[in-house]
């Protein structure tokens, strides 16, 4: 019977306390040293209490909270506290539990606690991106920010008006590919393509609303879109899909590069990935890897994520003779799509113990593509490879309840 689990689960925000205690012998400045390297890793420390050590007179014990999010550098911390300083070091509440699981959203409504753990450049640009010198199109990129950060479940997407410059952005990109879908979009692309012109404002003239484009979804496949303000982590994504909740950027490319950019936009979202949530079988698979993502230790993370880039985003497909580009990445890109179909790159086929450990570059054009037979081969695929996740529940969704049902199998 499908019933409360009993494994332990870890901190929902990743920033879980960890404890530790420290002696070290009583000289000036001991302290500052110590301290000072957990200023270079940039580890926050939230509380700290000193007392004299009773085991040794000359040492003194410190008692410290620490904000647990950078762990690979905690522990280089606590390996030099003890081999170059020669402190003695107590992990108190680091110690992994037995089966520790990490945490998940059991209902739609948790997806809120994803809202403010943006990676790298959400509110922020990388250096190297085309808008980082271009003070306007930053404070644009955080307006859509405070629009993401501000949202909660339920609520109606906030509509945005569009500038001009935006518009003719959003023109081009929408010209040259609709031009190249008749001969290079898979055929479920093509098909729903026709409907979000009539039904979701899709025009060269008009960038859609996220509002308007999720109601949409919700009626083809209960697929539904919320507004999120830059990258999430592998595990926060995937965990949406699982509830058939697609995280979208509501910004668009800088205006200078039209034809590819690194990140998602809303021309990546709206042209490339809504067109396929339409589909239900499509639907069905890109859940399937939500679900297989719950609770999932990070090596299948990681996986799961390479499986979703050579698929939703960069996936190719058999049509009779021919290849079809499904993948968004593919299909908001008219650089890309002309490429993914030219002798250039590496065809093989979807093999998801091959293809989810494969290497790939996040910026630059794809030098290897995999081809499903179909979304329903690429689905029992999936399953199977699910199966070797190990986990000691299995989980399924209700969509009543809009709820993870969670089996114990221990
Ligand atoms: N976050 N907002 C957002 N959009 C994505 O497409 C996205 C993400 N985080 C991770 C990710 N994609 C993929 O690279 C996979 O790791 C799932
Ligand atoms: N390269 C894609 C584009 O230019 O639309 C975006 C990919 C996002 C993963
Ligand atoms: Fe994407």
């Amino acid at each position: 019977s499908w019933k409360e689990s009993r494994y332990i689960e870890d901190s929902p925000n990743k920033n879980g306390v960890i404890s530790l205690i420290f002696s070290l012998k009583e000289e000036v400045g001991a302290l500052a040293k110590v301290l000072r390297t957990f200023e270079e890793k940039g580890i926050n420390l939230t509380h700290i209490e000193s007392r004299p050590s009773r085991l040794n007179k000359d040492e003194y014990e410190f008692f410290i909270n620490l904000e647990g999010k950078n762990v690979p550098a905690l522990d280089k911390i606590i390996k030099s506290l003890r081999s170059d300083i020669g402190a003695t070091v107590h992990e108190l509440s680091r110690t992994k539990k037995k089966d520790t699981v990490p945490w998940f959203p059991r209902s739609i409504q948790e997806l809120d606690r994803f809202a403010n753990q943006i990676l790298s450049y959400g509110a922020e640009l990388d250096a190297d991106h085309p808008g980082f010198k271009d003070p306007v199109y930053r404070a644009r990129r955080k307006e859509f920010a405070d629009i993401a950060y501000n949202y909660r479940h339920g609520q109606p997407i906030p509509r945005v008006t569009y500038t001009e410059e935006e518009k003719k952005t959003w023109g081009t990109v929408f010209r040259e590919l609709k031009s190249l879908y008749p001969t290079h979009a898979c055929y479920e692309h093509n098909h729903v393509f026709p409907l979000l012109e009539k039904y979701c404002g899709y025009r060269e003239d008009n960038i859609p609303q996220l509002e308007d484009v999720s109601n949409f979804l919700q009626s083809c496949t209960g697929f539904r879109l919320r507004p999120v303000a830059g990258l999430l982590s592998s595990r926060d994504f995937l965990a949406g899909l699982a509830f058939r909740v697609f995280h979208s950027t509501q910004y668009i490319r800088h205006s200078s590069k039209p034809m590819y950019t690194p990140e998602p936009d809303i021309c990546h979202e709206l042209l490339g990935h809504v067109p396929l949530f339409a589909d239900p079988s499509f639907a069905q698979f890109s859940q399937e890897i939500g679900l297989a993502s719950l609770g999932a230790p990070d090596d299948f993370i990681e996986k799961l994520a390479t499986v979703y880039w050579f698929t939703v985003e960069f996936g190719l497909c058999k049509e009779g003779d021919s290849l079809k580009a499904y993948g968004a990445g593919l299909l908001s890109s008219f650089g890309e799509l002309q490429y993914c179909l030219s002798s250039k790159p590496e065809i093989q086929p979807l093999v998801l113990e091959k293809t989810s450990v494969q290497k790939y570059p996040v910026t630059e054009f794809q030098p290897i593509y995999y081809v499903a037979e179909s979304f329903k081969d690429a689905k029992e695929k999936l399953r199977k490879f699910a199966q070797t996740i190990p986990r000691p529940f299995s989980v399924r969704y209700n969509p009543y309840t809009q709820r993870i049902e969670v089996l114990d199998n221990t």
